[in-house]
């Protein structure tokens, strides 16, 4: 049988690290041939919910379950990780300005990225869930100075996944038909969900939008004036109808991206993942910003072939400037 390969989460005793351990535990993320060790990182007042929910993994039996270690020691919980998924993080408090956000969340994300750079296996990939996300990922990436910068990606996966979700609903298209979707930018609200090279069963979807609401300004202002917000908002309206922030649909989205990082996007084509720009498509150098990309051989690949008309341009620089001004921010707390 082969090694397992070992998944650290932190956060793990959480609402997403919830939903997520049982999907790893059962095969959904790296395939039903790949035993898995987990390792749960958690803060003190956090380790008996991850206790809690070690004992249930247990009286599930998963086959492919080797170990559990928990522990609120991140050397413990980095060592030997071939994945690491970084849920946990300081959420904003009423009040709160982004700066005190920003040093809160780097007092988490700058030592578990040294703690990756010392004690995690040569080939571990990072994806961080925790928000905010982007920053907290360039903040672990500059925290660790051995791994490359392309191992560092922030999760807008679950982005991606409601635009197809909003998308299938309006063209009344099994989300299966769809294809080419791309999230640019940072995961918040100036997020830019991008269906102008979108196709559904082969179709373009911009028009097939138009033959749908009558025309191509009324499928304009469908994009601009309703799914692009909706989707970019998606989190505050789960938090309205269901009471709660999304928890099933954000642990969905981090086994699709880890999946399809490890295992190949294939037939599937196209997705968006956060990762480190290199400066495609005009995005600055050396932050983490969401792209289309495909997976291969275990490394994801920007899609470079877009054209990207001034709309485009617009939606795509303003995410990106929000980034740069995250990344100042981090940069003059001293974090990165
Ligand atoms: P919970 O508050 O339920 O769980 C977070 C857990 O992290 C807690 O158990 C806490 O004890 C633990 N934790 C805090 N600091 C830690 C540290 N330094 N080391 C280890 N564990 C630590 O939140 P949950 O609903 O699970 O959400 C987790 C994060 O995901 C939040 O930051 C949230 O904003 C973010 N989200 C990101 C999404 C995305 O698409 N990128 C969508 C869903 C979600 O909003």
């Amino acid at each position: 049988s082969r090694t397992p390969v070992t998944v650290t989460i932190t956060g793990a005793g959480g609402q997403i690290g919830y939903a997520l351990l049982f999907r790893i535990a059962s095969g959904a993320m790296l395939g039903p041939d790949t035993p898995v060790r987990l390792h749960l990182l958690e803060i003190p007042q956090g380790l008996r919910a991850a206790e809690g929910a070690a004992l249930e993994l247990q009286d599930s039996a998963f086959p492919l379950l080797s170990h559990v270690e928990i522990t609120d020691d991140p050397a413990v919980a980095f060592r030997g990780a071939n994945l690491a998924l970084l849920v946990g993080a300081r959420p904003r408090a009423a009040g709160m300005e982004r700066g005190d956000l920003l040093q809160a969340n780097g007092g988490i994300f700058g030592p578990q990225g040294r703690a990756i750079n010392e004690h995690a296996a040569d080939d571990i990939r990072v994806v961080v869930v925790g928000n905010p996300a982007n920053t907290n990922a360039l903040i672990a990436a500059s925290n660790a100075p051995d791994v490359p910068k392309d191992r560092f990606t922030a999760l807008t996966r679950l982005d991606h996944n409601r635009a197809l979700g909003q998308l299938a609903a309006a063209l009344q298209s099994p989300v299966g038909e769809l294809r080419g979707v791309t999230i640019w930018g940072n995961h918040s609200a100036t997020q830019f969900p991008d269906v102008a090279h979108a196709t559904a069963g082969g179709d373009p979807v911009p028009a097939l939008l138009a033959a749908r609401m009558g025309g191509t300004d009324a499928a304009r202002s469908w994009l601009e004036d309703q799914f692009i917000p909706r989707v970019a908002k998606r989190g505050a309206e789960i938090i309205e109808v269901r009471g709660s922030s999304s928890v099933a649909s954000a642990a969905s989205a981090t086994i699709d991206h880890v999946h399809d990082w490890v295992l190949g996007t294939g037939d599937g084509g196209r997705t968006s993942a956060a990762i480190w720009s290199n400066g495609e498509y005009g995005v600055a150098e050396g932050v983490i910003s969401s792209f289309p990309v495909v997976a291969e051989d275990g490394a994801w690949k920007v899609v470079e072939s877009l054209d990207v008309d001034e709309f485009a341009r617009r939606r795509i620089d303003a995410s990106v400037a929000e980034l740069v001004d995250e990344r100042e921010a981090v940069r003059s707390l001293g974090l990165i």
